[in-house]
């Protein structure tokens, strides 16, 4: 059956990573096994701490949804063994109306191929040579008991494999003229033919939104893929869908509550680790229930979720939050765990944020931060850098940024002083760090 892939953003966070495996599994027992998680890059710590404790996998890492040659419906032609004769492989060429096989070896991998125009262009040339003499019959019996390897010799083949993407082999395609081509497997395994035709229709990628619907943070070729569903909690972005879709996006604190409303929904209860990832991601996303994005919908249904995969939120929030301790870990690793970028009116920004328990012990380490946004922000072209370091005891952001001081200012009405600012009671990138440059620059 055709994988579904459940997705959330790059740079995924626990809500990401854990609604995709949450969502695979409720399709999973709605019958639906072709729906797979996945996740468009590394584990953070944070997450990383709470896969391990429920003893769950991390999803299938994808990097990109580009059609590859294993999405199209290519031809399964029979392959010829380099032993046969050329009335077999002239035979089997007529009986399957085709103009060309593959020629294997005895484990199935590609040797050359064999077209009617080499058995034809070799009878013609092996009779040509007898000139206008009577041609004794024996004579083309024997033409004919000749193995097909001496008549394709050993000629270059162009050939693809299963993941090749499609983009790549028309460029070969159309610069090149034969009419089929071999697919293989990673083993060199002739798996079937493709040809010029099978470009022209192929199947897209299938794959479910969650946690974003912002095109910027999204898997690339997503424009060559197809979306099925969005399922999400932030505000409305840019992606455009070929046809009406499945989309379902709530002011809650997480993706993970509405998945947990789904289940609840379709009157399935998640299984205890299941459970106990959904209530991770909610905890996660709502920072202990801190953040102005909590609803009391989440409240109520990470304590549900909680009492399902019998573990206190307390705990859970403690595997998490201490897991990104911010005293020894590189600042790369810190700064790009959960890091987002933004196009605002015009304006490109990269916003970062790192939940811990005590921001002092990062800001200690100022310099090294200031000297990696440095970087960043040239590299990327940034108008703005900004990295939070959310407290989850102080209940409030301690912001580093490079950018215009006055931009700060006056969005989170502060003085703001040598790059750095703290503001009380806010917790939330999404509601109260993007919404304000939006409102100012807009
Ligand atoms: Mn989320």
């Amino acid at each position: 059956m055709e994988k579904i892939y459940v997705v959330g953003h790059q740079n995924p966070d626990t809500d990401s990573i854990c609604s995709a495996i949450g969502y695979a599994a409720l399709r999973h027992s709605l019958g639906n096994e072709n729906y797979i998680a996945a996740r468009l890059g590394n584990v953070s710590d944070e997450t990383g701490a709470i896969l391990e404790y429920f003893d769950v996998k991390a999803p299938k890492l994808i990097t990109n949804l580009r059609t590859q040659v294993s999405d199209i419906e290519f031809d399964t032609p029979p392959t010829l063994e380099m032993n046969v004769t050329i009335k077999k492989a002239w035979e089997t060429l007529k009986d399957n109306k085709i103009s060309a096989a593959p020629i294997v070896d005895a484990e199935g991998k590609l040797v050359s191929m064999i077209t009617s125009g080499d058995i034809a262009s070799y009878v013609m040339t092996s009779l040509y040579d007898f000139g206008e003499k009577v041609i004794p019959t024996f004579d083309i019996t024997e033409l004919f008991e000749v193995s097909i390897y001496k008549v394709c010799g050993e000629k270059e083949i162009q050939y693809f494999h299963l993941d090749d993407y499609i983009d790549d082999v028309k460029e070969v395609i159309l610069k090149s003229r034969y009419r089929s081509y071999p697919v293989l497997d990673e083993e060199r395994v002739v798996v079937g033919t493709i040809g010029r035709f099978h470009l022209i229709r192929h199947n897209k990628k299938k794959v479910v939104l969650v946690d974003h619907n912002e095109l910027a943070q999204s898997v690339p070729g997503l424009s060559q893929a197809e979306i099925l569903e969005i399922i999400d909690h932030h505000r409305l972005a840019d992606i455009q869908t070929f046809g009406p879709i499945f989309f379902r996006n709530e002011p809650l604190g997480s993706t993970a509550t509405i998945i947990a409303k789904m289940y609840d929904e379709q009157e399935i209860i998640p299984d205890k680790k299941i459970a106990g990832l959904l209530a991770a991601a909610i905890i996660s996303d709502t920072v202990m229930f801190k953040s102005p994005t909590c609803t009391p919908t989440d409240v109520k249904i990470a304590k549900n979720l909680a009492k399902i995969a019998d573990v206190s939120l307390d705990h859970l929030g403690e595997i998490m939050f201490s897991s990104s301790a911010v005293a020894e870990k590189p600042v790369k690793k810190l700064m790009y765990s959960d890091f987002k970028e933004f196009l605002i009116a015009g304006y490109k920004l990269g916003i970062g944020q790192i939940t811990c328990l005590n921001s002092d012990v990062a800001l200690k380490r100022k310099d090294e931060f200031m000297k990696e946004m440095e970087s960043k922000k040239n590299e990327a072209g940034y108008d703005f850098i900004i990295i939070m370091f959310t407290d989850v005891l102080k209940e409030g952001t301690h912001l580093l940024f490079l950018g215009d001081v006055e931009t700060i200012n006056q969005a989170y009405d502060v003085i703001a002083k040598d790059n750095e600012v703290f503001l009380p009671e806010v917790m939330s990138r999404k509601k109260q760090i993007v919404p304000r440059l939006s409102e100012l620059w807009g």
